[in-house]
């Protein structure tokens, strides 16, 4: 029994610090699908996070398309001369590549740039894995898997080995959000689908997603949507959801994972940095909710402004299950305020971070700035508790610590 409120608070640090943590979504592969895997100090330096920050500080003979004209290392040199060295390296971003940098021992404090690239030179992308994973205190991360993408498909049909503590999920953006290139490759691989939904098209679809199901496995089917996406609305794509994806994630027994929010490309010079946020309207999601409530729906949104009206929709629709600060959302300020909103109006029935990562290193950095405010909070939060009169146990603690950190989606995934 945790008896005051410091007791109980130092056990929720204790216990944080030490949970296992589920990463729920990512964009890592296995190191054995050629080249897909990103890692070492080049591919952190140059994150789509990073490379927007550059162009905020960039003189101005320095455009996006001569940064891109570039090989790797000199745009990475970029980034560290503009964005760190003459810039001050205060963003969430920044800090996250030093404290990775650090935590492996790096001499960032030197600015040993030549130095910590010779270290990276030397690792084997297996041992690696193995040893960030162990240092982020990950027990399995799930990757994004698209089916539209050859060169993916292509190490999918190789059968290659892939480490177990990294599982699939099927994205299927290009299906809801560019249809008629998604219908014209469905029709190439064999799939009888038309342009404008007709004929077999719904089951054919389905049959597609039936297909990658069974060659993947996935936790989830995923899509990231616009704040624009209406649901339901007369378009082929309400169709698509009930008549084709909808049915497959039920029939897989998987959950379909919704981004919702992001404005692709409002900057297409920046490539993956270009996106940008937009409220996405809940009230689409409650109609999905509503309509399909014999499935499962995991959402994350992008903008803060949707924080509150989607906590109140996870009280109201069981088969709903929040996950993540997602993105523009993954900075200290607002994981500390999403987590204390979603524990308030949700106990711990939800995900309180997944990493996003797209370069195998930055686990290190988004999992131990993530586990900080959350470690803070939770004390916080118990501590209350014990004012209140309720005498926790330790135990207890570390259960609803993991429950935030992957028990409580391990616990909807179940269900
Ligand atoms: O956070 C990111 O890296 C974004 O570019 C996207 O990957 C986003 O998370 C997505 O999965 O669409
Ligand atoms: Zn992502």
């Amino acid at each position: 029994m945790l008896n005051s409120a410091e007791s109980v608070a130092a056990a929720a640090r204790r216990a944080v610090a030490e949970t296992a943590v589920t990463d729920v979504h990512t964009h890592l592969f296995p190191p054995s699908h050629d080249g897909l895997l990103l890692w070492g100090a080049d591919e952190i330096l140059t994150y789509h996070y990073l490379v927007a920050e550059l162009f905020t500080v960039a003189p101005a003979d320095l455009t996006p398309e001569r940064f891109w004209s570039l090989p790797k290392p000199a745009q990475a040199d970029l980034v560290w001369e503009h964005v760190f060295v003459k810039h001050g390296a205060l963003s969430e971003a920044c800090r996250g590549a030093i404290t990775t940098f650090n935590a492996l021992g790096l001499d960032v404090a030197g600015r040993d740039l030549a130095g910590i690239r010779k270290w990276f030179a030397a690792q084997k992308a297996d041992e690696y894995l193995a040893r960030v994973f162990e240092m982020a205190g990950i027990d399995y991360a799930v990757m994004t898997n698209n089916p539209f993408v050859p060169a993916e498909v292509d190490c999918w049909g190789r059968d290659l080995p892939r480490p177990e503590c990294l599982k699939t999920a099927l994205r299927i953006d290009p299906l809801l959000v560019a249809w008629a290139d998604s219908a014209r490759a469905l029709a190439e691989q064999g799939y009888d689908v038309a342009p404008d939904g007709g004929g077999r098209t719904f089951d054919e679809v389905r049959r597609f997603l039936a297909d990658w199901t069974k060659r993947l496995g996935p936790v989830y089917f995923a899509a990231s949507l616009g704040p624009e996406f209406a649901y339901p609305d007369e378009s082929l794509r309400t169709q698509l959801i009930d008549r084709a994806i909808a049915p497959a994630a039920k029939d897989a027994g998987v959950p379909l994972a919704l981004m919702m929010g992001v404005r692709k490309a409002v900057n297409p010079a920046l490539g993956d940095g270009g996106d940008g946020v937009g409220v996405a309207d809940c009230s689409a999601l409650m109609g999905l909710l509503q309509q399909h409530a014999d499935a499962k729906f995991l959402v994350t949104m992008l903008s803060r402004v949707n924080q509150h009206e989607l906590c109140v929709l996870a009280r109201k629709f069981g088969h709903l299950h929040l996950f993540g600060c997602w993105w523009f959302c993954n900075n200290p300020s607002i994981i500390d305020e999403m987590t204390r909103q979603r524990i308030e109006l949700l106990g711990t029935a939800f995900t309180c971070q997944h990493s996003d990562a797209r370069v195998l290193d930055q686990l290190i950095y988004k999992w131990s700035h993530t586990r900080a405010i959350v470690a803070e909070v939770l004390a916080d939060k118990a501590g209350a508790l014990v004012a209140a009169g309720w005498r926790p146990t330790e135990d207890e603690i570390r259960r609803e610590a993991r429950a935030i950190f992957g028990g409580s989606f391990e616990e909807f995934l179940a269900k």
